[in-house]
């Protein structure tokens, strides 16, 4: 049932009025673009004012629980249960070079699982959403990943959260090196949480990442797994928000891109 519960609902009406205030910022970004100044403190503010929208709507709608943010000190759960999970821009570096590829991450975890989370990417209108056991959706619509079985015929996203040790650097690029070798493509769009969603949809097959922080991934890894994503930590492990490291893909590949990546 496409029918969203009052718990998404919430999360989805407050992505849209924090929508609203990013959108209009982009619009000044664009603008911005042309002249010699540095977009980085706009931006920053804009992250801020969206985060605010955020706390604001979803403080409203559950008092009791507790928010981990990208922007601001942790706050602990008043109920001892819930907190939301809250990158209110992933996809900072486009938005600062107004390339439109970016969104707003909401994840739930519930004594410590994630138990929902939504996506909202405003310039798409496409609004990604799933809950533990309730399956995965965009906007009305199923999501179910891709079933590819060869590696060779499938595109594959990756991310690079932060700048790396000289030695991560090369083995990196052995790892995209080979990627670009051996499918249809690589794709690197810099919203981890966005990719995620893109695999759930069917529309990569495969995607990894290390270093990001939970925010980055905590809607993205429930909506990916309601949808049939298997994801592991790349290593192969159980994926956590706390280790930052992602190897998400359909369950036919995913232990042929572990292999591939772990070789390098
Ligand atoms: P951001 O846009 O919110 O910064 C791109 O590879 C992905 O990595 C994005 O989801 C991006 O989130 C995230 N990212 C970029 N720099 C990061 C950092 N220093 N730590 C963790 N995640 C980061
Ligand atoms: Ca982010």
């Amino acid at each position: 049932m496409s029918r969203k519960s009052p718990l998404i609902t919430v999360m989805a009406a407050a992505a849209d009025k924090a929508a609203r205030s990013l959108l209009r910022d982009f619009n000044e970004v664009e603008n911005l673009q042309v002249s010699r100044k540095g977009t980085n403190d706009f931006v920053t503010a804009a992250d801020l004012r969206a985060e605010q929208v955020l706390k604001d709507e979803l403080s409203r709608a559950r008092p009791g629980f507790g928010f981990l943010t990208e922007e601001s000190k942790p706050v602990p759960a008043k109920d001892g249960q819930n907190r939301w999970i809250i990158d209110p821009l992933d996809g900072t570096l486009n938005f600062i070079h107004s390339v439109p590829q970016f969104c707003i991450s909401i994840g739930v975890e519930t004594d410590g699982e994630l138990t929902a989370g939504i996506v909202f990417d405003p310039l798409r209108d496409e609004l990604f959403w799933a809950e533990r056991g309730e399956g995965a959706w965009v906007n009305q619509r199923r999501l179910r990943c891709s079933k590819r079985e060869r590696l060779a015929d499938c595109l594959i996203a990756h991310g690079r959260a932060r700048s790396e040790e000289p030695g991560d650097q090369e083995r990196l690029l052995a790892q995209m090196g080979y990627v670009m070798r051996h499918t249809r493509d690589l794709r690197r769009m810099g919203s981890a949480a966005l990719d995620l969603c893109y695999v759930g949809a069917g529309r990569y097959d495969g995607f990894w990442e290390e270093g990001l922080k939970p925010w980055d991934i905590a809607a993205g890894i429930i909506i990916a797994q309601e949808a049939g994503v298997y994801i592991t930590d790349t290593s192969g492990g159980p994926v956590s928000v706390k280790t930052g490291s992602v190897l998400a893909g359909n369950p036919n590949i995913h232990s042929q891109l572990h292999k591939a990546l772990a070789g390098r």
